[in-house]
């Protein structure tokens, strides 16, 4: 090994100047942190075979030592997330509304770094559990980095950051139990809600499928507040951003979700690492809303309340840019764990609104990172680090990597303008909107925030008749978990403001008489107009892209027909999955032997989108007689999947209790073809058919 002595300190020897998360391992001589070479990575160096282990082993103790220090302390919130790589380019050159470097060249590509998240469940809890979904948007600017913290929900539980601990504490587990885990079906949470009427639309987001999304990239993001956009002039607009997958929109359904968690927890992740790791780069939109000053005075809402959301009919979202991830990491732990976001990263031309909760948030995440990243240089691991020059009189501290040289660590000074540092800049330094504010000091929620119903019930009443349904079936199995009565009459009580339907399903759920309605803050509630943006059945894919076909088998299926699905399935861009009772796999009708994905019981079929059943006669009769074939195909069918058979499959289909004319949804492979069946697919569900 050659020794670099001009290799700059903090990489590993010559490996060149730039910032490294990773490194290449491969094939090297394995040494010691220190770099010295190991002989012997198997056994301590003992007095004696037998004998005891020695304190000289330096070897030893550096590696134990290590490993003992391994973890960090999760994040307090959205502690589960998976990140990806990916970049950002605007269509068009916004300077009548904003000087930011990222919205005004358009074309260019700027690097972009995504996590997604639960929210209260630890980080090895499971993906699919009835949560929010985070959604923060790393953009490496030129003019530094922009971070777009979001939610897959466009609205928020609480008015005031005051009181985001306490939501936090309510939402996760119980202090004296330490359970449930990764869930808000229980009485804390609940209790808390009762008492928070302003949660009410947030509620009925979190009760509607969005809370179980099919997978990431099958779900919207928003920045939720209200921001700025400001120009080279200092015209000031507000903003919402929203992040449109260009996927379309996908939830699993509860039952699903029940049985994904057990099957497979990672579904998401799993999800994500597969359609990024075969090219298949999934793609959002960046969408704003903007406004002014006079436009927001005229809503019947505050646009400082980040529990209501502006309509899309009211101000329609224009796209002005897209976001692709294209690349996975190289290492979880120095990226997607690393990675601090935080919503006061914002470039000149975007700037903050008064929202009290973006306000509070705004201390918080750099806050965080001392407790979670271990000192003020978090910014220097390079997932942080900005993309562009940066320089600053900020020094030391643990773990100081990138580290200036020279005599003047201070400013103003007299050292000239190569040896005194950085300068700020005036023109392209970032400037506060001078916005003016005026008012008591005083402890106090303005009115305009007291209007709790109003878009819980838009909310609702946009929804399809099967989402509704799905709301109110959540609700009763949320409060069916809480044990104390008196917060599931409160919670009734709330229901009955939002809507009496929906009060009633889920009073009727609960075999409990209805209370009268909550006294509501604000008297009036404006009966809002329903909003198509809010479904996601309405807003779903145009095709089959992306999504996955489980393809169940066994010995003897036809080959043909085996291979006509696959490519069929392949063309529109699906995936494949092939489910055998061994995953060595089939023997086909032509005698060849084609491995399986999955074990039945390692695949069930809530993994897939649609689900094809090619069978023999003999495979048949034999997966007729098997409990965990019946429940594969019945599920699907309860789960108003679109079903292929083969002819020889109907009796076994039969065995698993489908009706004798299973109707719309179930397609026989001698008499449609593949394409037309995959065609089909793209609805994604026979909603008459799921309980
Ligand atoms: Fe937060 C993490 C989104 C309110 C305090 N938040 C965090 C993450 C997302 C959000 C996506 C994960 C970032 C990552 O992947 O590392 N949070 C939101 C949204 C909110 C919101 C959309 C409301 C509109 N958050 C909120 C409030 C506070 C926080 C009101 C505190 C006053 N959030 C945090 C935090 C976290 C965090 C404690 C935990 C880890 C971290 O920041 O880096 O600072």
């Amino acid at each position: 090994m050659t020794i670099d002595p001009t290799a700059p300190q903090g990489t590993r020897a010559g490996e060149g100047g730039e910032l490294h998360q990773t490194v290449d391992d491969g094939g090297a001589r394995m040494t010691t942190q220190q770099g010295i070479p190991v002989a012997d990575d198997q056994n301590t160096l003992r007095q004696g075979a037998r004998g005891p282990a020695l304190m000289e082993d330096f070897h030893f103790r550096e590696k134990i030592f290590h490993f003992d220090h391994e973890r960090i302390p999760e994040r307090v919130v959205h502690a589960r997330g998976y990140g990806a790589h990916g970049f950002f380019e605007a269509y068009e050159d916004l300077s009548d509304l904003t000087c930011a470097h990222a919205l005004t060249h358009p074309g260019e590509r700027i690097p972009a770094f995504v996590r997604f998240s639960t929210v209260a469940g630890n980080k090895g809890s499971a993906d699919l559990a009835r949560d929010v979904r985070g959604f923060a948007v790393k953009l490496y600017t030129a003019e530094g980095n922009w971070d777009i913290v979001g939610n897959n929900i466009p609205v928020f539980f609480i008015q005031d950051a005051m009181k985001f601990p306490d939501l936090i504490h309510a939402a996760k587990q119980e202090p004296d139990r330490g359970f449930p885990q990764a869930q808000t079906a229980h009485d804390n949470f609940w209790d808390f809600i009762s008492w928070m009427p302003e949660a009410m639309n947030m509620v009925m987001w979190t009760m509607s499928d969005r809370a179980i999304p099919r997978s990431f990239r099958f779900m919207e993001g928003f920045g939720v507040h209200t921001f700025r956009l400001v120009t080279a002039e200092g015209k000031s607009s507000f903003v919402k951003f929203h992040w449109k997958p260009k996927q379309g929109l996908q939830s699993v359904t509860w039952p699903e979700a029940v049985t994904i968690n057990g099957a497979d927890p990672d579904f998401h992740r799993r999800d994500l690492w597969d359609a990024i790791n075969s090219g298949d780069f999934p793609e959002w939109e960046l969408g704003i809303q903007v406004f002014d000053e006079e436009v927001a005075e005229g809503f019947p809402f505050d646009i400082l309340d980040a529990t209501k959301l502006i309509p899309e009919e009211l101000v329609p979202v224009r796209r002005v840019g897209r976001l692709v991830l294209d690349r996975m990491v190289d290492n979880f732990f120095a990226e997607t764990e690393q990675v601090a976001f935080h919503t006061g990263n914002v470039p000149p031309g975007v700037d903050f609104s008064d929202d009290p909760l973006l306000q509070g948030r705004n201390f918080s995440y750099l806050d965080t990172q001392i407790s979670r990243l271990g000192g003020p240089n978090f910014t220097h691991l390079p997932i942080n680090a900005p993309k562009c020059p940066f320089h600053s009189f900020q020094q030391d501290g643990h773990m100081a990597m990138t580290n200036p040289k020279g005599r003047a660590n201070y400013e103003p000074n007299g050292w000239g303008s190569k040896a005194g540092g950085p300068r700020e800049d005036p023109e392209r330094g970032f400037r506060s909107h001078p916005a003016e504010a005026q008012g008591p000091r005083r402890r106090a929620r303005s009115e305009t925030f007291a209007d709790h119903y109003s878009q819980a019930r838009q909310f609702y009443v946009s929804q399809t008749e099967v989402e509704r349904r799905h709301m109110a079936d959540a609700l009763v199995f949320e409060l069916s978990k809480v044990e104390t009565p008196q917060i599931r009459t409160r919670l009734l009580a709330h229901l009955r403001n939002v809507h009496e339907d929906l009060a009633s399903a889920v009073g009727e759920g609960l075999g409990m008489d209805l209370p009268d309605p909550a006294p509501a803050a604000r008297e009036t509630l404006t009966d809002l107009p329903s909003s198509s943006a809010l479904s996601i059945l309405k807003n779903g894919p145009l095709n089959f892209h992306g999504r996955k076909l489980g393809i169940l088998l066994a010995d003897g299926a036809d080959a043909k027909a085996v291979a006509g699905l696959k490519s069929a399935a392949e063309d529109v861009g699906a995936m494949v999955e092939l489910v055998a009772l061994k995953v060595g796999g089939v023997r086909l009708s032509d005698g060849s032997v084609l491995p399986a994905d999955q074990r039945i019981d390692g695949g069930p079929s809530v993994l897939y989108d649609a689900v094809a059943i090619v069978l023999s006669e003999d495979g048949a009769r034999m997966l007729s007689a098997m409990h965990p074939a019946r429940v594969w195909a019945a599920d699907a069918w309860a789960h108003g999947k679109f079903i292929a058979h083969s002819i020889e499959a109907a009796p076994f289909l039969m065995a698993a209790g489908l009706p004798d004319a299973p109707g719309e949804g179930v397609f026989e492979l001698e008499k449609d073809t593949a394409p037309d069946f995959l065609d089909a697919c793209s609805q994604l569900r026979v909603w008459d058919r799921a309980p």
